[in-house]
């Protein structure tokens, strides 16, 4: 089996930081491959970032598509380019934060993100909500360090804080990691706070695993159709869609 990663924004000490912690809970016989757009933000932190981020995701699932590859994780925390994905790949497409609150809502009641920036606690406030989370994710908090500080000294203490106010204050009995860059630091806060706290990285990777060893894949009729035939002008002619597939990677 063969699994994409794909970190959706161009650092690449951030891109090998994923690829490690897929790598880890891959199966035997699994192959992770981490990669990054050729073009787009080095941190993803606003919704314009977001946006630009989408193109070079998109880009990197049609090339794996050509390569074979059986199963993608977008892995950054605002699920960026999800449904789009799905309407190219033949395989699953799982996004951080989805997988990341479905397994905490699996081994707790209360659960509580903590992410990045405050401007970011909206966007995985709606994914929770889109997601059938109303109930489940009880807050969002954000640790105030920047996606591309989070291994500066003295960040691993305020996202540890921030995770303990999440049990001690929201109650949380879960904590979801808001960012595919705490992915090496999940163990030892979960050490800190006594309740699980889940890194959507492993656990995109292991439910995207987990849907190709039972067979399921996008749905190819409806919404996630392959996208229709149709013009593309300026600097996404690439993107022009010929029989389902960009006719960039074609
Ligand atoms: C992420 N940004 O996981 C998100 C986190 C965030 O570049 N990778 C990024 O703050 O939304």
């Amino acid at each position: 089996m063969h699994i994409r990663v794909i970190n959706p924004n161009t650092t690449r000490a951030m891109t090998d930081l994923i690829g490690r912690s897929a790598r880890v809970v891959a199966a035997p016989g699994t192959v992770v491959d981490a990669v990054q757009p050729t073009m787009g933000p080095a941190s993803i932190e606003s919704h314009y970032e977001e946006a630009l981020a989408v193109p070079g995701i998109l880009e990197q699932v049609a090339l794996g598509e050509a390569e074979g590859v059986d199963a993608y994780v977008v892995a950054c925390f605002g699920d960026p380019g999800l449904d789009a994905a799905r309407e190219l790949a033949h395989g699953p497409v799982i996004g951080i934060a989805e997988a990341a609150m479905h397994a905490a809502a699996l081994v707790g009641r209360r659960f509580v993100v903590v992410t990045t920036l405050g401007r970011t606690v909206a966007r995985a406030r709606e994914l929770a909500d889109r997601y059938g989370f109303r109930e489940t994710c009880v807050a969002v908090r954000a640790c105030e360090v920047p996606v591309l500080d989070l291994e500066d000294p003295g960040a691993l203490a305020r996202l540890t804080d921030e995770c303990r106010s999440a049990v001690r204050v929201d109650g949380a009995d879960a904590v979801v990691l808001g960012c595919a860059g705490m992915a090496e630091l999940c163990e030892g806060i979960a050490d800190a706070v006594g309740v699980p706290v889940v890194d959507g990285v492993a656990a995109g990777t292991v439910l995207a695993q987990s849907l190709v060893a039972l067979g399921l894949r996008p749905a190819t009729t409806g919404e996630y159709a392959a996208p229709p035939a149709k013009p593309m002008a300026g600097l996404l002619t690439g993107f022009e869609i010929r029989a389902g597939v960009p006719v960039a990677v074609a």
